[in-house]
């Protein structure tokens, strides 16, 4: 017999924390979309792992009802993966800065998108680093001033769509903390992605990269008619200047990590294992 279906609201996924961003922050965007998808997912706290990184943004884990992890800085796909490898039922949710994504965690990225674990990566893009007071990420602009770039940053940004189509990521999608129904049916779909979805969501620090007014006139909608499973189309969108759009680019089903982990167990259990005196006969 089953027990009686347990549901919570959006506001019963918050905890006594509250969040300590500067007013206007376009992170209190994402963690609102984030509270809609996780009950109209109907993901339980005990069945959710929220990890994070370092940064403003890496404070999210604080703010949901879940296990959390903040992590070191530029860690969170490490930490991620080993959580769903030790326990693939769990729902585990990536979450951090352009910075930890894109900088320090750079590293992690190519090899996150190749493994496709099925989890969700969100990054709170807001071109700066934020929690450090201004200086310029791997997102900022050519030409964006601050602290550590008084003369104007003279670097090219990368882009985070392209860079993870190429990769291997099997879902890319992009957001905008100002368009919180749009974002939350975006995280929706990224959640419900079997595989590796990386969630890039322009999230505003209006403290020192302040781009509420930049940012309404490059937002362009992926086309309806984009067939999401054709990669070198969502190149195409991807590489598009000084645009920014939003929707599901890439979204193809290929196995996962825990599938293939899965497989391998199976083999091995088959086996029969190779006693160690025989192995060690071969040094002797
Ligand atoms: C190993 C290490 N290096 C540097 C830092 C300092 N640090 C903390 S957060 C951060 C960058 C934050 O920017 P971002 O990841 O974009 O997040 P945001 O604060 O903008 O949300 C840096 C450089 C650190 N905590 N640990
Ligand atoms: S410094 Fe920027 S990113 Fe950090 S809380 Fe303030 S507005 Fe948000």
């Amino acid at each position: 017999m089953s027990g009686p279906v347990v549901s919570l609201t959006p506001q019963e996924y918050k905890t006594e924390e509250h969040p300590i961003w500067c007013p206007g922050c376009g992170d209190f965007g994402v963690l609102a979309s984030l509270y809609q998808s996780l009950s109209a997912l109907n993901i339980l706290p005990k069945d959710l792992t929220v990890i994070s990184g370092i940064g403003c943004s890496g404070r999210t884990p604080g703010f949901v009802k879940s296990y959390g992890f903040h992590v070191v800085h530029g860690r969170v796909l490490p930490v991620s993966l080993g959580v769903k490898a030790a326990n693939p039922k769990l729902t585990v949710i990536g979450v951090g800065g352009d910075g930890d994504g894109f900088a320090i965690g750079g590293g992690h990225l190519p090899h996150a998108s190749r493994r496709n674990p099925d989890m969700t990566y969100i990054i709170m893009d807001n071109a700066v680093y934020g929690l450090t007071k201004g200086q310029y990420s791997p997102t900022s602009p050519t030409g964006y001033q601050a602290g550590s770039t008084p003369y104007g940053n003279t670097e090219q940004p990368l882009n985070p769509l392209a860079m993870t189509i190429a990769y291997g990521a099997t879902f890319v999608g992009q957001g905008y903390s100002g368009k919180p129904k749009e974002l939350t049916q975006l995280i929706n779909r990224a959640i419900e992605h079997k595989g590796f979805a990386f969630l890039n969501v322009i999230s505003p620090c209006i403290t020192f990269n302040n781009t509420y007014k930049v940012i309404p006139a490059k937002l362009k909608e992926v086309p309806a008619d984009h067939d999401v499973t054709n990669q070198a189309k969502a190149f195409e969108l991807a590489l598009q200047n000084d645009v920014v759009q939003l929707g599901v680019l890439y979204q193809v089903r290929k196995p996962t990590f825990e599938e293939g982990m899965h497989q391998v167990i199976t083999k091995a259990q088959a086996a029969s294992p190779p006693r160690l005196d025989e192995i060690f006969s071969e040094f002797s």
